[in-house]
């Protein structure tokens, strides 16, 4: 199986389970975590803008982490490195009928912002391992007119998760 194949294919079942309601986002975000491919850079579809570069210290271990986009023609990938070590790539759409995916129409974006009582005021409820303080920080991606993704440290399995409004 290609890299490609493999990754489309896990991009189809991630979509699946976000269309499944109820389904909690962040077992989505485990699969990747447990099936996404690591591109090696000279394989990888994507295009790095320097300008889509944040830092932050999203586990609040103590040392900065790097969260970058890089853009293709049909989805985009998120590559973030907690403390210097890389998490697979995860592979978001540009497809506004996609749970799991951005919008077309403006130029994709990565961000950081603090963490809040968002999530909760928009879902009803606080996601597992999402907490409120002063240096609790969450990656925000987006594009055209869909709700952004918020990609946050899951402090009760100590992973990376994500939610969207
Ligand atoms: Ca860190």
């Amino acid at each position: 199986m290609s890299l490609t194949t493999s990754t489309h294919r896990l991009t189809e079942r991630i979509a699946l389970l976000a269309r499944m309601k109820r389904f909690p986002a962040a077992v989505c975000l485990s699969l990747v975590c447990l099936s996404a491919v690591v591109y090696a850079d000279h394989a990888s579809p994507y295009e790095w803008p320097a300008a889509l570069v944040v830092q932050a210290d999203l586990d609040r271990s103590g040392q900065l982490d790097t969260a970058q986009l890089g853009v293709a023609a049909e989805s985009v990938g998120l590559l973030i490195k907690i403390d210097a070590s890389p998490l697979p790539i995860i592979e978001i759409p540009i497809d506004g009928s996609q749970q799991f995916g951005i919008c077309p129409g403006a130029a994709p974006s990565i961000s950081v912002v603090p963490q809040s009582e968002a999530p909760l005021n928009a879902l009803g409820e606080t996601p597992r391992g999402y907490e409120i303080c002063p240096e609790c920080v969450e990656i925000v991606v987006s594009g055209g007119e869909c709700d952004a993704l918020h990609f946050y440290w899951d402090t009760v399995r100590n992973e990376l998760s994500w939610w969207r409004a």
